[in-house]
C-alpha cells in the first residue's frame, strides 16, 4: 500500500494521554476492554466528540475510563493512522505529570502504572515502540506516519522536532 502523506486527510480524530509520575518514574496505562485495540496496553484516549478541543477529549477520556483527572496535560506530538480498511486516524498525544483521583477500574479499562524503564512493548500497538519513550521519559514533540493492516504495522516514519 503506498500512502502519499503530502495529501493525506483524516477520517477520524482521537486522543491519548499518558499520565507521567515523575518522582516516582512511572506512567499511568491501560489495558483496554473494548473498541479499537481492546487487550492490548495504550493510554487511556478515545474519538473526539463533536464540539470538543483535543485536550478536553483527552481529559474526558481519561475521566471516564479510569477515574482520573489529567491537570497540567501538554500536547507532545501527532499520530497519524492510515489503515488498509480506509480509517485515517489522526491522533494527539498528551503528556501530564500532575492529576487528581485515584485510578480505577471501569468496564472500559484496567489501570497499570508501570515503570518507565520497563515499558510493556510487546503489549502495546507497533508503533509504540517508534515514540513513546521518547516522548515519556525525554520528554520529546514529534509526529508519526504509520499503515496498518488490522493489527500489523506496514510502514512507520518519525520527525522529531
Ligand atoms: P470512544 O471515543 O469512547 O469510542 P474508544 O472506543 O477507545 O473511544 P477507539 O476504539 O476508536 O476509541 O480507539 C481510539 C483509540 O485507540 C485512541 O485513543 C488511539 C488508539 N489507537 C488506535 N490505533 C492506535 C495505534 N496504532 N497505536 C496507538 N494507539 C492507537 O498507540
Amino acid at each position: 500500500m503506498h500512502i502519499d502523506w503530502t495529501t493525506w486527510q483524516p477520517n477520524q480524530r482521537a486522543t491519548l494521554m499518558f499520565i507521567v509520575d515523575e518522582p516516582r518514574r512511572q506512567a499511568l496505562l491501560i489495558r483496554k476492554k473494548r473498541g479499537l485495540g481492546a487487550g492490548k496496553i495504550n493510554g487511556p484516549g478515545g474519538k473526539i466528540d463533536p464540539g470538543e478541543t483535543e485536550v478536553q477529549c483527552a481529559v474526558r477520556e481519561t475521566q471516564e475510563e479510569l477515574h482520573v483527572t489529567a491537570l497540567d496535560p501538554v500536547k507532545h506530538g501527532e499520530l497519524w493512522f492510515q489503515f488498509t480498511d480506509g480509517l485515517a486516524m489522526n491522533v494527539a498525544v498528551f503528556r501530564a505529570t500532575r492529576w487528581e483521583g485515584e485510578p480505577t477500574e471501569t468496564p472500559e479499562a484496567l489501570p497499570l502504572w508501570t515503570a518507565l524503564d520497563a515499558l510493556p512493548l510487546h503489549e502495546m500497538w507497533e508503533d509504540d515502540r517508534f515514540w513513546l519513550r521518547e516522548v515519556l521519559v525525554e520528554k520529546k514533540h514529534f509526529t508519526g506516519r504509520f499503515a496498518f493492516d488490522n493489527d500489523t504495522m506496514l510502514s512507520h516514519e518519525v520527525v522529531w522536532k
